[in-house]
């Protein structure tokens, strides 16, 4: 498997997600912002909008499901931000994980964005989101 990926980007997550289920990968980066960059047919088949983080797996090529839901929520106007820390906060009480007592991809998403909202000041202390993000901080991948 082939993960297409830039730093400081999206791809963090993808990354994550394939540390957490121990597959092989191989990481070919994407010099997003140089001007030289010439993007292979490999990549463009798999994100034809050159956007990372992208992966193909044989005859399967894939982009933009890794972060849709969250990113939707955020754009899509679902709620306000202020209404899905709440959301996210309700939904982790007395629970260290979002789905079941087990870490799961949804995990991944959730705990990528507590670690992003954290580092940015955006984050109440008191939120759950805050422990989850710790929970996630502390897992080996
Ligand atoms: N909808 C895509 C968006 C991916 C995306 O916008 N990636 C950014 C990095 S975080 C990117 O590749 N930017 C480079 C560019 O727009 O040229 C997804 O959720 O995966």
């Amino acid at each position: 498997m082939k993960l297409f990926w830039a730093p400081q980007t999206r791809s963090q997550r993808a990354i994550w997600m394939l540390e957490e289920t121990g597959f092989d990968y191989e990481m070919r980066h994407i010099a997003l912002s140089s001007p030289d960059r010439v993007d292979s047919t490999e990549f463009l088949g798999a994100s034809p909008m050159g956007k990372v983080p992208a992966i193909v797996d044989g005859e399967v090529a894939m982009s933009e499901k890794f972060n849709n839901v969250e990113s939707n929520r955020f754009r899509g106007g679902w709620g306000d931000f202020d209404l899905m820390i709440e959301t996210w906060d309700a939904a982790l009480e007395g629970r260290d994980w979002i789905v079941t007592d087990q870490f799961t991809a949804a995990d991944v998403m959730l705990g990528a964005s507590a670690i992003f909202l954290r580092m940015f000041n955006m984050l109440p202390p008191t939120n759950n989101l805050d422990a989850c993000a710790d929970r996630c901080m502390a897992r080996p991948a």
